[in-house]
């Protein structure tokens, strides 16, 4: 994230959309020319939290990275700011960096927060679109909370908008905004992208305000989705809900407005990330790391610690691997990084206890007094070493039991070494293996299927190894980061 220039200026600080003194046109930009001056309007992205705020840099999260690829001149970030405050700001705080992005945020009430976030948005929304409707906790002062705090992003925003500003709001925490933007007279275009996966009706439809949220959803002009299926699942539901029956396009009429739902799969800047894994090599950590695998192989996953990334599976399926593959004991290291993440909401934090009692497993079971073969840590490295981690590494582990894309599968293959890459261990029920089918896919759920692929992975040849790389790379390169926005606001632009 580039350096920040002016703090805590206020709307009114900026008046008719002109730029402040403080911020100089001649700033250079970095990166490719930009889609936010592209003439056909500023983008302003809203998201619930936005990188540039108090946990820079140092937190896991795919949304924010993927964005931050993205992100260049002209553009507005607007979203929290990470603080919780005594009561939600009713207006924004605006920042404005180096590089000529605004970043526009405002502080929610802990009260606010606590139902918002931990309750609605991840005791409910998460679950459900992850297929977990067992782990699911509905109630109504939640939900309640979580319109609240939508309506309280749509009124900070409105002084900042202008009449010709595309608006691009992000994932399930801001579902409902765009209808409380309309409520509030806003007639801008209006795109929102889920980054998580759909479920059919009968899994939404457990949630009581599930025809709610469709109808919400429906105020804006267009609804993007990771992949086929999940836009398919969504418009299942929009019939389901709103008793509608979209186009086989995937246009559909609502309340007088006609809404686009498209597939815009999201993706990162893969040679840039190449390049940081190709000097990252050399970093002190990645040297720490190589010279403590005593020439092991690696194998490595990389996860937010989070029930829908499969873990505890993941950990048995290595212990199957040390089981059925003996030749593989005190010669190969998996190295786990879970990056602690919502550690307020429960199930989180049973799935942290869970991890450390199987990691204990077995390591009590296969370790010699000179071996160890799990490690595991929940404390996040910086991005400088994990693409020097993922270089090192053999074998990608990838094995989420859903998951809406999954960006550390791309990372992984923009990290290999060209002539000598690892292999990536992909689970079907990721997005990303819709696009990544030369990965060794797996369905997580069955340890031995993954047990073998890891073995597999191991003893392949380099000619293979080489040959799925490229193609892999290839297709990495093609569906960027850059790429996805793009495509995402060539449909915004494109409605009337
Ligand atoms: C959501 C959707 C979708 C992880 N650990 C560390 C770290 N990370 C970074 C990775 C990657 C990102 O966090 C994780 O992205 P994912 O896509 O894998 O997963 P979610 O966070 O669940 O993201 C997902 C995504 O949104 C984008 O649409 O793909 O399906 O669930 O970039 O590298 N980064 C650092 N240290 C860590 O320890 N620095």
């Amino acid at each position: 994230m580039d350096r920040m220039v002016l703090v805590n200026a206020r709307p009114s600080d900026i008046k008719d959309g002109a730029q402040p003194k403080l911020f100089s046109s001649s700033v250079p930009v970095a990166g490719p020319p930009s889609w936010a001056e592209a003439g056909a309007g500023r983008v302003v992205i809203v998201s619930n939290r936005v990188p540039a705020s108090s946990e820079q840099g140092a937190t896991a999260g795919g949304l924010a990275v993927a964005l931050a690829d993205a992100t260049t001149k002209g553009a507005m970030w607007f979203g929290w700011s990470g603080y919780r405050a005594e009561e939600t700001s009713a207006e924004a705080n605006i920042v404005l960096s180096e590089a000529g992005v605004t970043y526009a945020t405002i502080d929610i009430a802990e009260r606010d927060y606590q139902r918002f976030y931990n309750g609605f948005a991840n005791g409910a929304l998460w679950p459900l679109l992850h297929s977990r409707t067992g782990l699911l906790r509905f109630n109504r002062p939640d939900y309640e909370a979580y319109r609240a705090v939508n309506r309280a992003f749509a009124r900070a925003l409105l002084p900042l908008l202008r009449p010709d500003d595309l608006v691009w709001i992000h994932d399930y925490q801001l579902m409902t905004m765009g209808e409380e933007l309309r409520a509030l007279g806003v007639e801008n275009r209006i795109g929102f992208f889920l980054h998580v996966p759909f479920v059919p009706p009968s899994f939404l439809q457990v949630l009581p305000s599930a025809d709610e949220l469709i109808a919400a959803l429906s105020a804006c002009d267009v609804i993007g989705l990771q992949t086929s299926a999940d836009a398919d699942m969504f418009l299942q539901n929009v019939t389901e809900s709103l008793g509608v029956h979209p186009q086989r396009s995937g246009r559909y009429a609502y309340h007088g407005r006609e809404v686009a739902v498209v597939t815009t799969p999201i993706g990162i800047d893969a040679m840039k990330f190449a390049r940081l894994a190709e000097r990252a090599e050399l970093a002190p950590e990645t040297v720490r790391l190589h010279e403590s695998l005593g020439g092991r192989k690696l194998v490595l996953g990389v996860d937010r610690l989070d029930y829908s990334k499969g873990l505890p599976l993941r950990f048995d399926a290595f212990g199957r691997l040390l089981y059925a593959y003996p030749q593989h004991r005190r010669v190969v290291n998996y190295l786990q990084i879970a990056a602690r993440s919502r550690q307020e909401v429960g199930s989180y934090q049973s799935l942290r206890r869970e991890l450390d009692r199987l990691a204990g497993d077995i390591n009590g079971e296969f370790s010699d007094f000179d071996w160890v073969p799990l490690r595991y840590m929940t404390h996040p490295v910086n991005r400088n070493a994990l693409a020097g981690f993922y270089r090192r590494a053999h074998i990608g582990l990838v094995t989420p039991l859903r998951d809406g894309m999954n960006l550390v599968a791309k990372e992984y293959i923009a990290a290999q070494d060209p002539e000598d890459p690892g292999v990536l261990v992909l689970s079907r029920f990721a997005g990303a293996a819709d696009e990544l089918t030369e990965a060794l896919i797996v369905n997580p759920v069955d340890a031995d299927e993954v047990a073998a692929a890891i073995h597999q992975g191991l003893v392949m040849s380099l000619e293979e190894r080489r040959a799925r790389h490229d193609a892999l790379f290839r297709k990495v390169c093609h569906t960027t980061a850059w790429r996805f926005c793009e495509t995402f606001l060539a449909h915004l632009r494109a409605r009337p």
